[in-house]
């Protein structure tokens, strides 16, 4: 079969109006706390920076270990560590400025969690300076300790930030603020997706990333995989892929937002997934993890040749097409 020329194939994306100039990142959680993982990042072929979830004040996190790779999949009970908005207001205007001049070479999505809609109100407020393209609003973190309620799993909660964070969001754009903002969307069952994309639509939300981990446990008869929570975490990894697919593919059904995809990515095969049940960008966790920031450059360079086979000249060409996939 001729081969086609991969050299003319464009994996680059549009969300919300903002260039990617690849539709493959990192996903928030791993290697995307520190400066420098930022700046490896900045300097990968990642299409993006995302960062670990913000929290307002500093936290340590749940003791180690906090994440292990069991070859399917991987766990984690990492508890939200992060260094706290300020400091990482600082870490980020380093990333962002260098000197006098600013590097819009690829956009700057930052994560954010929060308990409240004050939480992520004041985050905003507080960084709305730095010129972010994207605010993921991370409702799904699994490893809240007390076994909490996740925003994401509480409607009438979802529902208070939604409509507090887009008015607050709107007044802002009014004087200049640009930055879009999304949902991180937990796995859920197909009528809570019909539920939450009902009330996505009510309010100004421009994207939504999905899905963040799944709960679950691991067990590794030789050593305690992960301390936290006797064991019990967030998965992630091929072992979710199917669980994601279904929920970018419902999404894309009820929503008319750009959707990235997260979950099971490490073959070029499993993005071409993603993009057919109508994700528009796809982000790298527990592979990314494992290999490190090579795994930009593998991925784009093998999704490259399997489009160049399939005579796909760009992403758009199948994306959300799997109805009419053989
Ligand atoms: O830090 C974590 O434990 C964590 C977070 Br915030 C999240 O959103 N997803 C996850 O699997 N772990």
């Amino acid at each position: 079969m001729n081969q086609g020329n991969s050299n003319t194939i464009d994996i680059s994306t549009e969300i919300c109006g903002i260039k990617f100039p690849s539709c493959i990142m990192n996903a928030s959680g791993v290697r995307c706390t520190t400066l420098e993982e930022l700046i490896a990042i900045k300097n990968s072929k990642a299409g993006a920076i995302v960062t670990k979830s913000i929290t307002k004040e500093l936290i340590i996190g749940n003791p180690e270990p906090r994440y292990y790779d069991f070859g399917l999949g991987s766990i984690n009970s990492t508890g939200l560590a992060n260094p706290g908005v300020v400091k990482a207001k600082e870490i980020l205007y380093e990333l962002r400025y260098k000197g006098n001049c600013i590097d819009y070479s690829k956009p700057l999505i930052v994560s954010l969690a929060g308990m409240h809609f004050m939480d992520f109100i004041l985050m905003i407020e507080f960084l709305k300076d730095l010129e972010v393209d994207m605010f993921e609003l991370n409702v799904s973190c699994p490893n809240i300790i007390g076994n909490k309620r996740l925003l994401a799993y509480d409607l009438l909660g979802l529902e208070n930030v939604l409509s507090s964070v887009t008015s607050y969001v709107h007044e802002l754009c009014k004087k200049g603020f640009k930055a879009k903002i999304g949902l991180k969307l937990p796995p859920y069952q197909p009528y809570e997706i019909e539920e939450v994309a009902k009330m996505i639509k009510r309010y100004r939300i421009d994207f939504i990333t999905t899905i963040n981990s799944g709960f679950g446990l691991v067990i590794d008869k030789q050593k305690t995989a992960i301390k936290p929570n006797k064991g019990r975490g967030g998965l992630g990894g091929s072992c979710i892929k199917p669980i994601a697919l279904a929920n970018i593919q419902q999404f894309h059904e009820l929503l008319d937002i750009p959707i990235i995809g997260v979950g099971g990515i490490s073959t070029e095969e499993d993005i071409f997934e993603h993009i057919l049940c109508g994700a528009s960008a796809v982000q790298i966790g527990t592979y990314f993890q494992r290999y490190g920031t090579y795994v930009f450059e593998w991925l784009e360079n093998d999704l490259k040749r399997f489009m160049a086979m399939k005579r796909y000249k760009s992403i758009n060409d199948f994306r959300g097409k799997l109805k009419n996939y053989e």
